[in-house]
């Protein structure tokens, strides 16, 4: 049994649609979509098209959550054994996409099982990148497994691959074919998206060189990676 997890501010362009594909993602059994200081109407939306919503942090406009907190509350609300995460922003998704990326996890093949975005070209080399991807289902223990101290803003996605690899652990990453979302240059402007898309590289690529994560979890992690050859989504 799997909920899905949704954690979404100021994604009314898009949350309805993927509340949509995880509801229609056979192996979901409910989608909780946390909402922290949207100053659009997230929550409206989300709930309208079957989400439970939660309601997270302070006043609209506030910038007091993350998306880390805002997983764990998601987490918290669900008593399944397993979460399938899913951001709130995504374009082209639908339920064929998350159903095969649920698929190797249900079947027993992979402890955690990634989407990618469409790269095109450039799928063959991001396959194979540490997913930074939002898109992923994991048993609730890997999730729990990570100290609280280390459930901090975009850094939560290194933080599932690093208990993966520690523990040895299997996963699998397909391309979820034509599925992108909206970047942070749409929905901020030019000048503010590219100024908190780089804070957010800089931040990810700080933990491997400050030693906040080891190297070798990388090693381990390609290890345990299976490649799915067909794109999900692809007829
Ligand atoms: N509830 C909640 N959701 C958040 C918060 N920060 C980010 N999110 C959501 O988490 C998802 C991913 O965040 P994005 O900002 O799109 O991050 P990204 O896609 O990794 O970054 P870009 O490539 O720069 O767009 C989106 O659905 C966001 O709305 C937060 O503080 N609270
Ligand atoms: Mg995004």
């Amino acid at each position: 049994m799997i909920d899905a997890v949704v954690p979404a501010r100021n994604e009314a362009a898009t949350v309805a649609t993927v509340v949509d594909a995880c509801r229609r993602c056979s192996a979901v059994r409910e989608v909780i979509v946390v909402d922290d200081g949207s100053v659009d109407d997230t929550g409206d939306r989300a709930a309208a098209a079957g989400a439970k919503v939660i309601q997270r942090g302070g006043a609209a406009g506030a910038l007091s959550g993350s998306k880390a907190h805002a997983m764990e509350a998601g987490v918290a609300a669900s008593d399944a054994p397993a979460l399938l995460f899913v951001d709130g922003d995504l374009l082209g998704l639908t339920s064929d996409h998350l159903d095969e990326v649920c698929r190797p996890f249900i079947e027993g093949r992979a402890t955690m099982s990634v989407g990618w975005f469409d790269y095109g070209a450039w799928n063959p080399l991001v396959l194979r990148l540490p997913p930074t991807t939002g898109e992923r289902v994991v048993p609730r223990w890997v999730f729990e497994a990570i100290p609280p101290e280390k459930r901090d803003g975009y850094t939560i996605e290194i933080m599932i691959n690093e208990v993966i690899a520690e523990g040895r652990l299997p996963t699998s990453a397909r391309i979820m074919r034509g599925v992108t979302h909206r970047t942070k240059r749409q929905k901020l402007g030019r000048l503010e998206g590219y100024r908190r898309t780089w804070e957010m590289f800089w931040t990810l690529l700080s933990l491997p060189l400050t030693g906040v994560v080891r190297w070798r979890s990388y090693w381990f992690y390609l290890r345990g990676l299976t490649v799915e050859s067909r794109p999900a989504g692809g007829r």
